[in-house]
Order: C-alpha cells, then structure tokens, then sequence
C-alpha cells in the first residue's frame, strides 16, 4: 500500500496536514483520550473549559503547568521531522495542528496553523490581551493582568470557545483547494478541526489516515495506514523518493 499511496502523492501539488495529539504520542506527550489518554486520569469537562477555570483556577493551572513542564522536556520524533521534510513535494504544503507543543515548528515545518492555541502563551481569561510567554506561573497565586486585573490563562482553545478567525478560515480555505490531506494521529471527534478533511474530500482530495486505530473519519479515507506515524512518515519519504529515481 505504501507504494500506491506514494503513487497518488506524486501526483498532488497541493497538501494539508491536520495533526492531533497522536502524533506527539511517540515523543512521550499523552494523548486526551484511549487507555493510556490524558483524560483517563483527569476529567476534560472539569480542566479544558472556562467554567472549570473560573471555579477552580487553581486546579486548572496545576494540569497546565504539569503538561507545560512536560513539553518543555521532550524532543520532536521521526513522524514530526518527515512532515517538514515532505513539504518540499509540494508547491503549497500547509501544516494544520490540534496542538498546543509546538513540536512542529522545533521540527522545522514552516506554514504551521496551530487551531487550538500554544501552551507557552498566556493571555488574560477578562481582556483576551497577551501576557509575557514561558513565565512560570505559579498556581496557588496567579498573576493579574496589568490591564484590567483579570486572572492570566494559557492561550489556549477551550470546549466552547471560537477558534482564531483568522487561522481556522485559512485552514478551511486550503482544505478546499488541497488536492491531498493527510489526516494524522487525530480522533477526529473535535469540531471544527474534525471538518477540514471532509471539506478536502468532498472539493475532491485525496484523503490518507494514519492512525493505529480507526475513527469516524476512516470510512471515507482514500487509504487507512494502521501503524504509528513516527514509524510511517519515514518510510512514506522513502518511498517518494523510491518512486522518482
Ligand atoms: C496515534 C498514535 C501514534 C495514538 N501515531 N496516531 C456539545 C457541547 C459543547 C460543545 C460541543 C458539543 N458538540 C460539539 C461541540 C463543539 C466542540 C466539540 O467538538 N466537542 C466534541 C467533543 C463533540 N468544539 C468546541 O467547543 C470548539 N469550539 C467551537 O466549536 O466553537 C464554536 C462554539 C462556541 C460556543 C459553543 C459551542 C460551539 C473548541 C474545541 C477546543 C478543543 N480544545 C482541546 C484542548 C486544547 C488545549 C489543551 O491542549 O489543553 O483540544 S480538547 C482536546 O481535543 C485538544 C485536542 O486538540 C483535541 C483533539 O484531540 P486529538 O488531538 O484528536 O487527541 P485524541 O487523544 O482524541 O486522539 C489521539 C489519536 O491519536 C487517537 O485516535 C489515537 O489512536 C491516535 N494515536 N498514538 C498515530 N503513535
Ligand atoms: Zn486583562
């Protein structure tokens, strides 16, 4: 299969990538959900949206600054170093992300659109306005913002908020005018992030799933790979090149 998939791919100008925690799985950051998930161990509803934060900051701020330190920590795998290396089979190559540890960028990949925020930003949870980046922030005493007082959050993208206009757009736009979408390590369950593949399929793209296990989205994938990206993306490189020589 690798080799059909590596056929279709020469043939495409046009290339999106939505990743989800998946794909940092093999660099050691937990997944939200499936047995070894995040969120087996911590309730979603009671960490990742406004009402927890104004009930409990405290606990919310706990969860971040653990997730945080864990990040600062790990390293990009083979699976986030293949993706910057195959933007370079493409004319546009556009790199979609659930993710909020900037594993992509240390990897190299350059036209990056991060849906749900960055886990090093802080912002004000009152006035929205950007608080210093990397500033340890200490739970049990959070810092107010200088502009109106109100309590500092990550930047990040919580269960019933809006996504950046401006960044979830241009990932609806370039859904529509991909020609190949590789759908990466993803349940595929959160919305609107869950849209931008069934945009692409129905405008006419190819759609590739790597997952090990398979989602609402599989069953209208073009070709399902049911192995871990970091063992995958490699190999797919290889095969590109493989194909042309
Ligand atoms: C591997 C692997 C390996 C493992 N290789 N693969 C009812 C009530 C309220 C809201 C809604 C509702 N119905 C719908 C909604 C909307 C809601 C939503 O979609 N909910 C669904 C759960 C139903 N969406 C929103 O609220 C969004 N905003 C919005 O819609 O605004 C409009 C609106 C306004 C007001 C009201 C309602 C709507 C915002 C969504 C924000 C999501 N935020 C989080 C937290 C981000 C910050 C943080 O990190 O703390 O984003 S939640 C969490 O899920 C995180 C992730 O980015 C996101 C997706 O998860 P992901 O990445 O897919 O991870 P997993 O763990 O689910 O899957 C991992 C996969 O990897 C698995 O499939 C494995 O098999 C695979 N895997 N190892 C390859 N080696
Ligand atoms: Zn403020």
């Amino acid at each position: 299969m690798i080799e059909q998939i590596a056929k279709a791919i020469i043939g495409c100008n046009r290339c999106v990538v939505l990743t989800g925690a998946g794909i940092s799985a093999e660099s050691g950051v937990p997944t939200f959900r499936g047995k070894e998930g995040l969120w087996g161990k911590f309730k979603a509803e009671e960490l990742a949206t406004m009402d927890a934060f104004v009930a409990n900051p405290d606990i919310v701020w706990e969860w971040y600054s653990w997730r945080r330190n864990l990040m600062s920590e790990v390293e990009p795998n083979p699976g986030h170093y293949a993706l910057a290396e195959l933007a370079k089979w493409f004319d546009s190559f556009v790199l979609v992300t659930q993710n909020v540890d900037g594993l992509h960028r240390t990897a190299g990949s350059k036209d990056i659109l991060e849906l749900h925020g960055n886990i090093n930003r802080n912002k004000c949870v009152k006035c929205n306005q950007p608080f210093p980046e990397h500033i340890e922030i200490d739970p049990n005493d959070i810092p107010a913002c200088p502009a109106c007082g109100g309590k500092i959050r990550p930047d990040v993208v919580w269960f019933g908020e809006m996504l950046d206009a401006g960044v979830i757009n241009r990932a609806f736009d370039e859904s529509a005018r991909a020609d190949l979408f590789l759908l990466v390590g993803t349940s595929a369950i959160v919305y609107p992030a869950a849209q931008l593949p069934v945009e692409a399929k129905h405008a006419g793209a190819t759609l590739v799933e790597i997952n090990p296990e398979e989602t609402p989205l599989t069953f209208m994938a073009d070709f399902h790979v049911g192995e871990p990206s970091g063992q995958f993306l490699p190999r797919l490189l290889q095969a590109l090149e493989a194909a042309v020589h």
